[in-house]
């Protein structure tokens, strides 16, 4: 080596050819959807540039401010030096700016400003959903603080709430509060009913103070909290069950010493993901805290704030996606392999409109949702609106949770060996995705949800989605590039409604056997009417009607399908449990 003249120190030679890296454009300006969507509902000038100017900040600046939060992960302090208990969650600087940003753009002030009417929750979530990968998971704790503000607003905003309220719904970054949801304890996340364990004791002031243990509770270094516990009689004893749990609102202050007043931050949760925000368990050691649902009425009055947090989980579903599929598209212009670009390999673009065709399902599902609920809030809901809109909440929920992991997961593949590197930024998006099909209710608790709502509206809904879904259709039947995609949907509505009718006659355990399927079902044909529906706008393009067809081209009623193979049949679920347990 040193008798060919190169000196006896040298660095390495590890070649001259470097990757490019995947560059995030603008989110707004990337999305032909979510433009188009708006172009068709919501065409004001004001909407385009707001979302336009905040696509270009997140992903010039905001998107920086998420990674630091992943890298720079919560942690809690217990002690002072001296020895006393304080509880602190060290959280990062970026953690804290995305709380003003979120004030600053009225990322939930936008839902009660309600500035543009009916559509004011479509122009919000679009926020939220250009934000939301990029948003370190600070979309956590708004939709959280959303859920809060709707439940105040169905109480009555007054006293002991108008200040929050005020807070929680504020532009103002100085006053801006945020909100947690205390509701799974030890023994039940999902039967919150059986789980509750935690009592309220009554002050002689008509207060109350907690005692209890809460096992999951998300950004913790919220201002406040909204909660569920059992009123104790004057003999001490309280109610068990669903009619024993009360709705609670306690503010999370500290006294004179910084101690953490009537809490105890047990630990920190070590989690697969959402890593970037601290998740708790906390000991409620006489946290004060006022009523604010009728004494029983706990779980009723809370589900204005389920429905709130499930549709924000369900735009950061559908937002994963869309995230993933702008990375990997501009991957694809950038990497070669077998001596052409990515994006000239039929195969490779197949996979990544297979992946678009998911993501547009999902986000035109998840925004009709956000229609209705527009609707609901700006009293013009018609009754069908409002069964829809109780059905298609869990729907959205349930589905998009799930696909947001199959798309996410399928997204990082596309980026080879980097989409497995931590310091990409790629495997924290797989890792958050996975946690929306788990909390705020997963799959099969929303499908039983679906069964629910179904019965007691003694099928209205159902009733409601039939006639919608056809009337989605109806405005499709002259355009024949179409035809094929409205006659699928249409046979699979015909399908789902025999299967109902089939259903109405076998019991309980055959409805929630097929509970899942039935939700899956619900969940496609309605999203193939929309994106049809979507298609057959003036201003649509000729990849709105493509990706109609394609998404129709699926087995849209899994519940007819698996009906006729018997698999909701009594002999099932033995065989099912054999299968799991077989040694
Ligand atoms: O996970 C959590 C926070 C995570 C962080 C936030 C992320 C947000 C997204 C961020 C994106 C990045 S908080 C924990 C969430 N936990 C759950 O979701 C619980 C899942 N379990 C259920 O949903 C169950 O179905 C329960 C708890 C609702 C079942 O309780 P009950 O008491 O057994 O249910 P009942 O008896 O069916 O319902 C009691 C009342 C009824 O009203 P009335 O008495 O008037 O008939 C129901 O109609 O509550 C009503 N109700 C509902 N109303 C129950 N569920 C609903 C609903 N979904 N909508 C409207
Ligand atoms: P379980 O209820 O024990 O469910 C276990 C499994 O059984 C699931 O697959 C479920 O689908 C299935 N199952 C349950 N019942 C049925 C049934 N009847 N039929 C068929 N299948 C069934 N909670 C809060 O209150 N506040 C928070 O801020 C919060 N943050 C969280 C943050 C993270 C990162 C995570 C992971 C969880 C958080 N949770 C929070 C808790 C979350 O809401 C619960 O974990 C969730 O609701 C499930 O409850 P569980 O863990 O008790 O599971």
């Amino acid at each position: 080596w040193e008798a060919a003249g190169h000196p006896p120190f040298t660095r390495a030679r590890i070649g001259s050819f470097f990757q490019e890296k995947a560059v995030l454009k603008n989110p707004f300006l990337e999305d032909a959807l979510l433009r188009g969507y708006l172009r068709r509902h919501l065409p004001q000038e004001v909407v385009f540039s707001d979302l336009c100017a905040f696509g270009e900040r997140v992903a010039k600046e905001v998107d920086g401010w998420g990674r630091e939060c992943e890298v720079n992960p919560p942690r809690l302090v217990h002690f002072d030096p001296w020895g006393r208990r304080v509880d602190h969650i060290v959280t990062s600087e970026a953690w804290k700016r995305m709380k003003e940003l979120s004030a600053q753009e009225g990322l939930v002030a936008i839902g009660y400003e309600r500035a543009f009417g009916e559509w004011s929750r479509v122009y919000q979530m679009s926020k939220l959903y250009i934000f939301s990968p990029s948003s370190g998971l600070y979309t956590c704790p708004l939709a959280m603080t959303d859920g809060a503000a709707k439940v105040i607003q169905s109480v009555g905003v007054s006293w002991p709430v108008e200040e929050a309220y005020s807070r929680l719904t504020t532009r103002q970054p100085e006053r801006f509060w945020t909100s947690g949801q205390w509701m799974t304890e030890r023994q039940g996340g999902s039967d919150v009913a059986s789980g509750t364990e935690t009592v309220a004791v009554p002050q002689t002031d008509g207060s109350y103070k907690l005692h209890g243990f809460k096992w999951f509770t998300s950004a913790t270094d919220a201002d406040m909290t909204l909660t569920l516990a059992r009123v104790q009689d004057r003999t001490g004893a309280t109610t068990s069950g669903s009619k024993g749990l009360s709705l609670f609102y306690a503010e999370v202050s500290r006294d004179e010493d910084g101690r953490l007043r009537g809490i105890e931050v047990q630990r920190l949760k070590d989690k697969l993901g959402t890593r970037q925000m601290p998740t708790a368990e906390l000991l409620l050691d006489g946290l004060p805290a006022h009523r604010l649902s009728d004494e029983g009425r706990g779980v009723a009055s809370i589900a204005n704030m389920l429905t709130i947090t499930r549709i924000h989980n369900s735009i950061s579903a559908a937002s994963a996606m869309r995230r993933v599929l702008q990375l990997a598209r501009d991957y694809a212009t950038r990497r070669t392999a077998f001596g052409k670009l990515l994006k000239d390999h039929p195969l490779h673009m197949q996979t990544l409109a297979r992946m678009e065709v998911e993501t547009r399902g999902a986000f035109l599902l998840v925004m009709d949702v956000c229609r209705l609920l527009g609707r609901e809030e700006s009293g013009i809901a018609t009754q069908l609106d409002a069964h829809l809109l109780r059905l298609l909440t869990p729907v959205v929920k349930l589905y998009t949770g799930k696909q947001a992991v199959a798309v996410v997961s399928e997204g990082l593949e596309s980026f080879g060996g980097q989409g497995y590197i931590e310091d990409t930024g790629l495997p924290g998006l797989l890792r958050d995705a996975q946690v929306l099909s788990i909390w705020e209710g997963t799959t099969n608790v929303l499908s039983l949800d679906v069964l629910r709502c179904v019965a007691r509206s003694s099928g209205m809904v159902l009733h409601a989605y039939f006639t919608h879904t056809k009337s989605l259709l109806a405005g499709a039947s002259s355009v024949s590039s179409l035809a094929p995609a409205v006659k699928a949907v249409d046979g699979s509505l015909s399908e789902l409604e025999e299967f109902v009718q089939v259903a109405a006659t076998r019991g309980q355990s055959y409805l929630e056997l097929a509970a899942r399927d039935l939700a899956y079902s619900l969940a496609r044909i309605y999203t193939g009417a929309l994106l049809i529906d979507h298609a057959c706008w003036k201003g649509a393009s000729p990849s709105d009607t493509y990706a109609a067809l394609r998404w129709c081209e699926q087995d849209m009623c899994p519940v007819a399908t698996k009906q006729k193979r018997g698999c909701y049949d009594s002999s099932t679920p033995p065989l099912d449990a054999a299968l799991v347990y077989d040694q």
